[in-house]
């Protein structure tokens, strides 16, 4: 039985539509920059908030209503469940859906019990698949729920549960592999400390550049091709979070050789979080080629926790989408919903809204960001503020034929620096308000 069966397939309506079933502005096969809506984007849907997410927080009960759900913990109610979230996937147009292991399935008393269960449960999320071509962006192990993990679990004191993470993991890759997924994140749940008194930085820190080593060892064995990627976010749970941003990541990939088979998944409201913009993330993963995909959402200027709202702000996905292009795409990463419709918003419907309101954002998104290099206006006072690098003195360093004693003698001759340029940042920010 349809579990939507009042919603038909989401549709292309046009700017014009009044009709909030459809969308204004995601038309799939447009084509921008020579590539498809569908194909810049990649918008995946995420199981943990959008079919686990039931609406409690630390002050009050679950409100969401969701008929579909039997109200127990079996494997019969998560397998139904799997069903429902492709007919979900597939109604809304989405090419691709991302989970945990224990969103999907029931954890069982014992870890071969949890396999069985996530095994049963993805056979169904495979006929799935395969009935409504929909794709696995990419898989990732709960590894901060169950009470074990309250130390973490890479980076834990107790190596047992490191034990544990490291099967979870394993596991989790097989069946990342098995479903075709084209990505396999780690976001640090627990990895990071309350207080230094009590840690063992360098241990835990080594242990963890061990485990992620263990993982591509293993990805290697089983055939696992694809990108790794590690979710930056800088506290909560925890205090300080080993991840806590993109350059602390990228740190870390370098110092313990992981760069080549490694990038990161870069989420707005754990940018935000890091006292960073989301552009800033991106272009600092970027321009390292280490920007492998993204989780979209957005924060509450208000608040100070991860709020993970749907990204409804034109001028935030221009921001991404212009990054984004920058660098190339996002594939063989994507645009990941990890966003959840607020507690009061607690009927089926409310999803739809949601993602259609998040894709529509991100359409326009791209096509201000394309415009606005199709116009060259931005990327030409860019290239004037670096001038001085093109020709001259600029270009003789960067060529490398200078050091600090040819230097000192180039300014003891001139005397003083030539004098500097506008920086032009509220005719830049005017310029892109002209686009929106
Ligand atoms: C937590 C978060 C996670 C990761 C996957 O803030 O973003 O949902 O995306 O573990
Ligand atoms: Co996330």
């Amino acid at each position: 039985m349809a579990a939507f069966p009042e919603i038909e397939k989401i549709r292309y309506e046009g700017p014009e539509s009044k009709n909030p079933l459809a969308f204004k502005w995601y038309n799939e096969d447009e084509v921008v920059e020579g590539l498809t809506m569908k194909d810049h984007m990649r918008f995946s849907v995420v199981y943990w908030h959008t079919f686990r997410g039931n609406g409690s927080d630390p002050f009050g009960a679950p409100t969401m209503v969701r008929p579909w759900e039997d109200g127990t913990d079996s494997v019969e109610n998560a397998q139904n469940r799997a069903r429902v979230a492709f007919e979900f996937i597939e109604k809304l147009g989405a090419p691709y859906y991302a989970f945990h292991d224990r969103d999907v399935a029931p954890e069982g008393a014992t870890l071969a019990e949890s396999n069985r269960n996530f095994d049963a449960v993805v056979q169904v999320l495979k006929e799935e698949q395969e009935r409504t071509g929909i794709k696995l962006l990419w898989g990732t192990a709960n590894m901060f729920s169950n009470p074990r993990f309250m130390h973490g679990a890479s980076t834990t004191c107790n190596a047992d549960v490191y034990a544990y993470a490291a099967a979870q993991v394993k596991k989790c890759l097989e069946v990342t592999k098995e479903l075709g997924g084209e990505n396999y994140v780690f976001w640090g749940g627990r990895e990071g400390y309350q207080n230094l008194f009590n840690t063992d930085l360098k241990r835990e820190i080594d242990n963890l550049g061990r485990f992620f080593h263990m993982a591509v060892d293993y990805a290697d064995k089983i055939g696992f091709k694809g990108t790794f990627l590690i979710e930056p976010k800088p506290k909560e749970p925890t205090k300080h979070q080993y991840d806590s941003d993109a350059a602390a990541c990228i740190n870390f990939l370098r110092a313990y050789e992981l760069t080549d088979r490694f990038k990161l998944n870069i989420e707005t409201n754990h940018a935000t979080l890091a006292g960073h913009t989301m552009m800033h993330e991106l272009d600092y993963a970027g321009m390292q080629h280490l920007l492998g995909s993204i989780d979209a959402n957005t924060g509450d200027l208000l608040l100070g926790w991860d709020t993970d709202q749907f990204p409804t702000n034109v001028y935030l996905t221009t921001e991404i989408m212009l990054t984004l292009l920058k660098y190339g795409g996002v594939a063989p990463g994507g645009v990941n919903f990890d966003a959840k419709v607020r507690r009061e918003s607690f009927e089926p419907i409310d999803l739809f809204h949601a993602h259609i309101g998040g894709m529509d954002a991100f359409a326009r998104g791209l096509k201000i960001a394309a415009a606005i290099r199709a116009d060259g206006a931005l990327a030409d006072i860019v290239k004037d503020r670096y001038e001085s690098w093109d020709t001259g003195i600029g270009a003789e360093i960067e060529s490398g034929n200078h050091n600090f004693e040819s230097l000192e003698s180039y300014m003891l001759e001139k005397g003083e620096a030539s004098p500097n340029k506008s920086g032009r940042q509220e005719l830049i920010e005017n310029l892109i308000n002209t686009y929106l």
